[in-house]
């Protein structure tokens, strides 16, 4: 597929994604899936404990996320179906280009295997963890069209739901060199 018709596929757009009517958010989170500021703690208060808790027993039964890795539980007070929570590299680590990279394709494959069509991103790790905004929007754009290429699946819109002005303003630009 050519790469024009795969941007159709992606939207950049202002807002609270706790909000978005899509088969599942993806949470910004960290290994221990303590969801206590940023994005992630939005999630909970929005949906509910419920999604806390599940991510608990997650952590007893396999242990802590790694970077770059994904798990999904229910969305319950949500309006989406899912939430896929991924973990994106602390800037300052290394490989972090790698690291978020690799968060961003495990979650659109974790929304593959589950068979869902439609998928909504925040700005992971671009906010407490410190990733630069520009090169976060460019990583992410990027991996979504690289995985809509690739991968013959049941994916047809991949939303990047951003929160504030500047971060929004980076994916814009760089979605608009693309097209
Ligand atoms: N909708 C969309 N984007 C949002 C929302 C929202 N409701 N709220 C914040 N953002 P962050 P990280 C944006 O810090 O950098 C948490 O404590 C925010 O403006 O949530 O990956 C986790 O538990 C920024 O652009 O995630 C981890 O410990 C983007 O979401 C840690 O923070 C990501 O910011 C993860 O840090």
């Amino acid at each position: 597929m050519h790469v024009k018709e795969i941007l159709q596929k992606i939207t950049i757009k202002k807002g609270d994604i706790t909000k978005e009517q899509v088969d599942a958010i993806v949470n910004a989170a960290n290994s221990h899936l303590r969801h206590g500021g940023g994005v992630a703690l939005a999630i909970v208060k929005a949906g509910g404990v419920e999604i806390q808790r599940e991510s608990d027993e997650i952590i007893k039964k396999i242990g802590m996320v790694p970077t770059g890795h994904a798990v999904i539980t229910n969305a319950y007070r949500l309006p989406c179906k899912f939430v896929i929570h991924t973990v994106g590299p602390v800037y300052g680590e290394g490989n972090e280009d790698e690291k978020l990279h690799k968060a961003i394709y495990n979650s659109l494959y974790l929304a593959h295997l589950y068979n869902l069509k439609s998928i909504a991103f925040p700005a992971v790790s671009s906010g407490i963890f410190g990733f630069p905004k520009d090169r976060c929007a460019k990583i992410l754009i990027d991996t979504a069209i690289e995985f809509l290429e690739n991968i013959q699946t049941s994916i047809e819109k991949v939303v990047f739901c951003l929160f504030d002005d500047e971060t929004y303003g980076y994916f814009e630009e760089y979605y608009r060199k693309l097209i």
